[in-house]
């Protein structure tokens, strides 16, 4: 569905995409906008509903939507990604205790039969000394065995505070938005 409007969009001309940003709390959701709006760390607090910021890359517009990750705010994930081009999924790199919980998530959200996204991840906070390596979050999630979705994670993750590698994401979303 979230496909097929995008299709319907870019046939009018309008280059508009829903992004659904999910991930446990503190994971670094709110920041990653902020980044690509300002390029600057801005001080967040967590988020008890939900922001919605439009991200402009060149004629593509992405409209993102971030949803507090308390466990209590878990549960809209489904009902916003349900209507969503692209979904990021946004992993605190320095959380190991929490991995589970995340992969119980993403299990959950998978399972949605209305689920017609593709799934960018960010293993953000790699400024952090001891961070989970990419290959460790990709290997407990088995994302290789994610065959239903398009998705991507970069080998080197991010961080949120300085933008690295932050654009590089945008960039592969803005190339499945093109092929859609
Ligand atoms: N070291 C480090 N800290 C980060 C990074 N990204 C975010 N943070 C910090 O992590 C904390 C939580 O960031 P938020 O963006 O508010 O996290 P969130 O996922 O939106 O959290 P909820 O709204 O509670 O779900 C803040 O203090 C951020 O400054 C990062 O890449 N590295
Ligand atoms: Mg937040």
């Amino acid at each position: 569905m979230g496909q097929l409007i995008g299709k319907l969009m870019s046939i009018c001309g309008k280059q508009e995409h829903r992004v659904i940003i999910v991930g446990l709390d503190n994971a670094g959701k709110t920041s990653i906008p902020y980044q690509f709006l300002k390029n600057e760390v801005v001080p967040t607090c967590p988020t008890i509903c939900s922001n919605v910021e439009k991200i402009v890359l060149q004629k593509t517009h992405f409209f993102m939507g971030d949803i507090g990750g308390e466990e209590a705010l878990r549960s809209a994930w489904n009902t916003y990604s349900s209507s969503a081009e692209f979904i990021i999924l946004v992993i605190d790199s320095t959380a190991r205790d929490r991995l589970l919980t995340t992969l119980s998530e993403l299990c959950k959200m998978l399972a949605h039969e209305a689920l017609d996204a593709s799934i960018l991840i960010f293993a953000n906070k790699q400024d952090v000394k001891d961070s989970m390596t990419t290959v460790e979050i990709s290997q407990f999630l088995t994302l290789s065995a994610m065959k239903d979705h398009p998705w991507h994670m970069s080998h080197q993750g991010c961080c949120a505070l300085t933008g690295e590698r932050l654009p590089a994401g945008l960039q592969c979303m803005q190339s499945w938005a093109t092929v859609n």
